[in-house]
Order: structure tokens, then C-alpha cells, then sequence
């Protein structure tokens, strides 16, 4: 039998009576849900997460990495003198037996985290500037866990973006074709086996020590950076769950990939999806104001590089999945993978159309900033 969610809800060390809980946001990968709870006449909101058990194989691994992270950015803010520090970093709630989360009846992780209030995410960006305010969001997340005391976060996804592992997997399963699906994704599985060698750039300038290991978020895409319903600003950045060591590109290159164009990451009119040059150039010049300080050369001239390579391997994961009978990502549709794979691919290709203009804008921005 598992918990209801009120069962859930009294496990925390949250006040007042419980009122409601339901389902909440568009995430692929969690059960999350908005709790109310009545604190004395008062409706405070919280949010509960069932981590995902089927993808994070170590919950504890996870919920230890999110507390270090939370705590040392909480930290560095404090030091900052920054206002409204837990509307800019997710607060933990601990379980009423003081740790960081509940383990259910059924065996499944819990946690629960302050509802960040007077904010929001988007799926798909209103304006141009709110482009600039995530990627600066991102640089400066990065910065802050540049100094993160040993030992490194632990790895929750083992070779989360290692695109080409990722590639082999994409082999094997289709190989099996299992759900007999290939011939319904032919023209995606050509497209990605002729463009595979993108994926071989990283792994050489890791291997020869040109590129750091950092420690990066891995999932910035764009519905995981919250912004203030006032300012427009990007307030938090969330869903820490991949918060672990990792390439400063690959946080560069999801921003990218979720909003240089204006358009849903499932659309299904591909004639809406295509790389627009100001919204890179606000990406970039956004990214390049928090991290151009502790960003080395090679990584500056991966930029546009990292864009195309993080959209070519988000798509071959939705290409995986959709082979593989949609085990992975939730879906709302028949062939809801299969379209997310196409939008992918069609940005991959208008990124490469566009990618002389696109180094050239991360040329002159850099040098604007390091007037070399
Ligand atoms: P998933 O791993 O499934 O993507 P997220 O942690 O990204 O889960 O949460 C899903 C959505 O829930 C987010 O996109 C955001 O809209 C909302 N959300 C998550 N945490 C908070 C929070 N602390 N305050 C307000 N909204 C939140
Ligand atoms: C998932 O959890 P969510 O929805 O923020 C996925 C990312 C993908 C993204 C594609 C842990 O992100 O890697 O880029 O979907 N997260 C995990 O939209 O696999
Ligand atoms: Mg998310």
C-alpha cells in the first residue's frame, strides 16, 4: 500500500493543517506536486517531489548532493549580502526525523522544498532579455560552486552527457527495434547517424586536459530556471538532481537549446523551430557576463559548438526512447518522443547553418569583454 499524499505531507517539519496537494509543472522526469497548507488563517505553499526511482538509482546520493549544494550557495549568498536569499535557493524541509527527505511505504524517496513565491518558469521565453537573465543565472551558479569544499559531488547519473556511450545505446536499441518503430523515425536515424561525429570534440579536449571538469548543473534547460514575476529576472536556479561534476559547455549549450528558438521543445510545426541570431546573442552576451571570468579560452571557443552537441544528444535520448517504448521521459502523445527528437534535429541543422555568424558574435563579444 503507499502513502496518500496527506500521509506524505505530514512526514515533514512543516506547521499547520494540510489542505491540498496536486500534481505540478511540466518536468520529465519527477512526481511533483503543489502542497497547501493552512499556517494560522494563512495559505503557505510548498513543493513535494517523489524522486524518480527508476532514474536516480541512489536517492541518497542525490538528496546528499542537493543539501551540499543548497547549503554552500545559501552560504556564499549570505556572504554576498544578497535580499530574499530563500526565493534565490531552493530550500530543503527536513523529514520530521531531521533528514532531507521521507522514504514512503512503497520505498520511494520524498522531499519537500519551500514554493519559491512572485516567480515563475516558462517552457517557452516571452521576451529576448529573459534569455540574458538565465544564462547570467547559470554563470553565476557556476561561480558560486567554484570553491564547493571536496570531496566532488557524487555522480547520480553515471555518463549523463557522455554523447557517445549515449550513441551506442541508441545502436543497441535500435538495433532490437523492439516496438517496431525505426522505420516511422527513418529520416531522424539517418540525420543521426550521419552527424555521430559531432559527438567525438569534448572527450579529446577533456583527454588532453584543455577543457575542466567542473562542477555544472547538466540539466539547464530553461523550464529549470525560475524568474521573478516582478523584475523578470531569473531568481533560482532548480531541479539540482544532476548538479555534479561536469563541462561548463553543457550548461551553455541547454540554455541554448531551450530558447534560441521560440518555440515549444515539442512543436510540431518545424517551420517554427530555428536558431534566431539575437536570442544567441543575448544567451551569449548573458553567459559571458557571470563566467567569462573563470571560462578558458578553448571553452569560450566551444560555445557555439556546445549548443549544437547538447541539442544533438537531448535528441538522440528522445530518439532512444521513442525505439524503446517510452520507458524513460513522461510522454502525453503517441510519438510525443518522436516529435521532441525533430525539433531537436531541425535546431541542430539551423544552428550549423548559422554557425560562422554565431563564432563570429562569440568572437567579438569575448573580446569586447576581454579587450584582447
Ligand atoms: P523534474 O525533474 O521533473 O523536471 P523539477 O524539479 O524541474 O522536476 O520541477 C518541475 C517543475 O515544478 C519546475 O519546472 C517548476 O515549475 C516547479 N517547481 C519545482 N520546484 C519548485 C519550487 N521550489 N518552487 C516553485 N516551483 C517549483
Ligand atoms: C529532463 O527533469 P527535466 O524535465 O528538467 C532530463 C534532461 C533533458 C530534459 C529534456 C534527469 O529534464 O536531461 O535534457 O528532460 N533530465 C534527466 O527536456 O534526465
Ligand atoms: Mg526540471
Amino acid at each position: 500500500m503507499s502513502d496518500t499524499l496527506a500521509q506524505i505531507a505530514e512526514q515533514f517539519q512543516i506547521y499547520g493543517d494540510f489542505v491540498s496537494a496536486e500534481p505540478y509543472g511540466t518536468g520529465h522526469i519527477n512526481d511533483t506536486f503543489l502542497a497547501t497548507y493552512d499556517q494560522a488563517g494563512r495559505q503557505v505553499r510548498y513543493i513535494f517531489q517523489r524522486i524518480n526511482p527508476s532514474i536516480f538509482k541512489e536517492p541518497l546520493s542525490v538528496m546528499e548532493n542537493v543539501v551540499r549544494v543548497t547549503e554552500h550557495i545559501r552560504n556564499r549568498m549570505q556572504q554576498l549580502g544578497l535580499a530574499e536569499i530563500s526565493r534565490r535557493v531552493l530550500t530543503v524541509i527536513p523529514a520530521c526525523d531531521g533528514i532531507a527527505y521521507y522514504r514512503c511505504k512503497a520505498g520511494n524517496y520524498w522531499r519537500a522544498y519551500f514554493f519559491i513565491e512572485g516567480a515563475r518558469t516558462y517552457d517557452v521565453l516571452e521576451r529576448i532579455e529573459q534569455a540574458y537573465h538565465a544564462a547570467k543565472a547559470i554563470g553565476e551558479f557556476q561561480c558560486y560552486l567554484a570553491d564547493l569544499p571536496k570531496p566532488a559531488l557524487k555522480e547520480t547519473i553515471p555518463d549523463f552527457h557522455n554523447a557517445q556511450k549515449r550513441y551506442k545505446t541508441f545502436l543497441e536499441v535500435l538495433e532490437k527495434d523492439s516496438f517496431n518503430r525505426a522505420a516511422s523515425a527513418k529520416a531522424e536515424i539517418d540525420y543521426l547517424n550521419a552527424n555521430a561525429r559531432l559527438f567525438d570534440v569534448f572527450p579529446g579536449l577533456v583527454d588532453a586536459g584543455q577543457i575542466p571538469i567542473r562542477t555544472t548543473h547538466n540539466d539547464t534547460k530553461i523550464n529549470n530556471v525560475m524568474f521573478d514575476d516582478v523584475t523578470n529576472e531569473a531568481i533560482c536556479v532548480i531541479d539540482l538532481d544532476t548538479v555534479m561534476p561536469g563541462l561548463s559547455l553543457y550548461d551553455f549549450g541547454d540554455i541554448v537549446r531551450t530558447t534560441v528558438s521560440n518555440s515549444e521543445e515539442d512543436e510540431q510545426d518545424l517551420s517554427r523551430v530555428k536558431a534566431e541570431i539575437p536570442r544567441f546573442e543575448a544567451i551569449l552576451k548573458g553567459y559571458l557576463a557571470s563566467a567569462s571570468g573563470f571560462l578558458n579560452r578553448i571553452e569560450v571557443n566551444h560555445l557555439v559548438h556546445a549548443g549544437k552537441l547538447i541539442t544533438m544528444i537531448i535528441g538522440t535520448r528522445f530518439l532512444t526512447d521513442y525505439l524503446n517504448g517510452d520507458s524513460y521521459y513522461k510522454v502525453h502523445r503517441t510519438g510525443h518522443n518522436l516529435d521532441r527528437c525533430r525539433t531537436q534535429f531541425k535546431l541542430v541543422r539551423s544552428l550549423t547553418e548559422q554557425e560562422e555568424e554565431l563564432s563570429r558574435l562569440v568572437e567579438t563579444s569575448y573580446r569586447r569583454i576581454n579587450k584582447d
